[in-house]
């Protein structure tokens, strides 16, 4: 890795076929990435759905990497790990074998919408992804939105429960 790289922020959700087994492959499907490493996973935590509620519970968990990788090059390798996982884009924030959001690109806004936006607009009122940030990262700033910690005093902790990760 040289002076190019920079550190990323990559937000997992799944809640179809064994959401942890997905979880966890995901993980190591991440520290394959070419030109990038896998720094650190945070803990697993179940989460109550977001959305139509007549699916199941989530497994979300943030991975911290660093990459040379271009963004729309990382959202693309992050696209290609979700159809490995057979994710079919139907129902907006409906059930899904595997979501990676590109959650932060080093302190870069990002604004290419509908293609690429970062940070990612819904990261900063989502317990489950605010909660595993802030374990790997707890002095974190979210460019445009200010300190995680102060982000977090918002957000309710309600219907999220940290697990083991496989
Ligand atoms: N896109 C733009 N910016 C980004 C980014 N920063 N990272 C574009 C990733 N993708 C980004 O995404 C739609 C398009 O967003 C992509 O083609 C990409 O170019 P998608 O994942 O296909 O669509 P979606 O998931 O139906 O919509 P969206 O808005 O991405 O949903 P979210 O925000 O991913 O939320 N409840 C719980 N408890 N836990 C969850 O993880 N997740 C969702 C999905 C809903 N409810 C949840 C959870
Ligand atoms: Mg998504």
């Amino acid at each position: 890795m040289n002076a190019l790289t920079e550190r990323v922020f990559v937000g997992l959700g799944s809640n179809l076929d064994e959401p942890l087994w997905q979880v966890s492959r995901a993980f190591d499907e991440l520290a394959d990435l070419d030109e990038t490493r896998l720094l650190a996973v945070s803990p697993c935590y179940r989460s109550a759905p977001l959305g139509p509620p007549d699916q199941s519970d989530y497994v979300n968990a943030v991975a911290m990497l660093e990459t040379e990788l271009a963004p729309i090059a990382l959202l693309d390798a992050l696209q290609a790990i979700e159809r490995n996982h057979g994710r079919i884009r139907e129902i907006h924030w409906g059930p899904r074998t595997l979501d990676l959001d590109l959650l932060m690109y080093g302190d870069r806004i990002i604004d290419l919408p509908p293609r690429l936006r970062v940070p990612h607009p819904e990261m900063v009122n989502r317990a489950f992804v605010l909660v595993p940030l802030h374990d790997l990262a707890p002095d974190l700033n979210v460019p445009g939105h200010g300190k995680l910690d102060a982000l977090l005093e918002n957000q309710s902790r309600e219907g999220l429960q940290r697990l083991a990760c496989l």
